[in-house]
């Protein structure tokens, strides 16, 4: 109850809901940037997979482009100054791990650690959305989705080469997540988007997804459990 009394207070037009736009909607412009560049670079080291990941990446392109509208169409500005500094610590990670020639480690960070991210802010954000931006995210997330799984489906094909490289891969990025959640929540909030909400639904896509890899109940909760005091 409270909360609908909550989101019917919203007004898209207002300098607060505004100003937290400029950062949200620049971070979420930022991902899909990147997300396009780090699936052009996985499938230079994926041969085999090349035309499905240059497809992957295309669709993050067309998303860049859906939520640059929604900026516009509430006249805001994205701070996107801000949103390359929110996302450098996983970029750099990436960065080094394509360096370094590890797929793996590349998978995880964006096909399991991004995508479960843009799963719960996309979901989160749908019921609150204004009506422009809600048509617009309710046709990303569905293709987010098709993103986690060829992630899932080639970590599972190749789960016990995979394994250790996943769980050193997992140890050093979730931190990093829960950092960003915690420095995206006041936004978020303005926005109607609970951090709570965030969270339960990141770690329900993420625990998901590492389940039909192959890892075992035990072993999820242990990789959950990394970085929770970030
Ligand atoms: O694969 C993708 O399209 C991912 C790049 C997009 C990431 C979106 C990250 C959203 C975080 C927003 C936090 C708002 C509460
Ligand atoms: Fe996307
Ligand atoms: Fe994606
Ligand atoms: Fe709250």
């Amino acid at each position: 109850m409270q909360e609908l009394a909550l989101r019917s207070e919203l007004d898209f037009n207002s300098e607060t809901y505004k100003d937290a736009y400029s950062r949200i909607n620049a971070i979420v412009i930022e991902g899909e940037q990147e997300a396009h560049q780090n699936y052009i670079d996985m499938a230079q080291l994926l041969p085999e997979d090349e035309a499905e990941l240059i497809r992957l990446s295309k669709m993050e392109n067309r998303h860049k482009k859906g939520f640059q509208a929604c900026g516009k169409n509430l006249d805001v500005t994205p701070d996107m100054d801000y949103a390359q500094q929110f996302f450098s610590q996983l970029h750099n990670n990436f960065q080094t791990a394509k360096a370094e020639g590890k797929i793996v480690t590349c998978l995880l960070i964006q096909s399991l650690i991004i995508e479960a991210f843009a799963i719960a802010a996309y979901n989160i954000y749908i019921p609150v959305a204004d009506p422009f931006a809600r048509k617009i995210t309710e046709g990303v997330v569905k293709d987010e989705y098709t993103h986690l799984n060829f992630g899932e489906i080639w970590l599972k094909e190749h789960f016990e080469a995979s394994k250790a490289e996943l769980e050193e891969a997992n140890k050093k990025n979730l931190p990093i997540v829960w950092q960003m959640l915690n420095q995206v929540e006041k936004d978020a909030e303005v926005l109607g988007m609970e951090k709570e909400a965030l969270v339960e639904d990141f770690m329900i896509s993420y625990g998901e997804a590492l389940s039909n890899i192959g890892f075992s109940t035990r072993e999820i909760m242990k990789m959950s459990s990394h970085g929770l005091s970030a």
